[in-house]
């Protein structure tokens, strides 16, 4: 086990339903450690250049309209395996099919408004933290 860093946000539909507290009482109860946090509003340019990888699936225009559509809280989370870990408590990406206890099962309203991101690898989870975030703003 290494002790990682890895990017989650707290989506539209559930800074909508005030859940941030909620979503990271899981990551706490977990063992990860929010070691930064900001809330922001994307713009849709900044949505598309987010999830460019998926820019070939049918839902990225949608997927991006929604991003961008109201607040998020982007935030690093660390501890040990985070990136796996974190996934392991997101669930899997349709809430119909994330194990109970998990956040999109338990706060999900959709494959779509599935309440948070967490980056898939530790790779891309540099790359994801960086877009947000300078190395002033992440407190170990
Ligand atoms: P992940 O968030 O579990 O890593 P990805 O496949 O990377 O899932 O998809 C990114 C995001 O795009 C999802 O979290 C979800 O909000 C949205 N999404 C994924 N698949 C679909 C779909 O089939 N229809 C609508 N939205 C989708
Ligand atoms: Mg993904």
């Amino acid at each position: 086990m290494s002790v990682q860093k890895t990017l989650s946000i707290i989506k539209p539909d559930a800074t909508a339903r005030n859940l941030t507290g909620s979503v990271n009482a899981r990551f706490e109860q977990a063992g990860l450690r929010i070691i930064a946090q900001k809330r922001l509003c994307l713009t849709r340019a900044q949505a598309e250049k987010f999830y460019e990888v998926h820019r070939e699936k049918a839902f990225y225009d949608s997927l991006c309209e929604y991003m961008s559509s109201g607040p998020v809280v982007a935030q690093v989370l660390c501890g040990d395996d985070a990136v796996a870990k974190n996934r392991e408590i997101m669930g899997a990406t349709n809430p119909a099919n994330a194990e109970i206890g998990t956040i999109r099962r338990d706060f999900g309203q959709s494959i779509e408004h599935n309440v948070v991101h967490g980056s898939d690898s530790p790779e891309n989870a540099e790359i994801e933290i960086q877009f947000f975030f300078s190395q002033l703003e992440i407190i170990e």
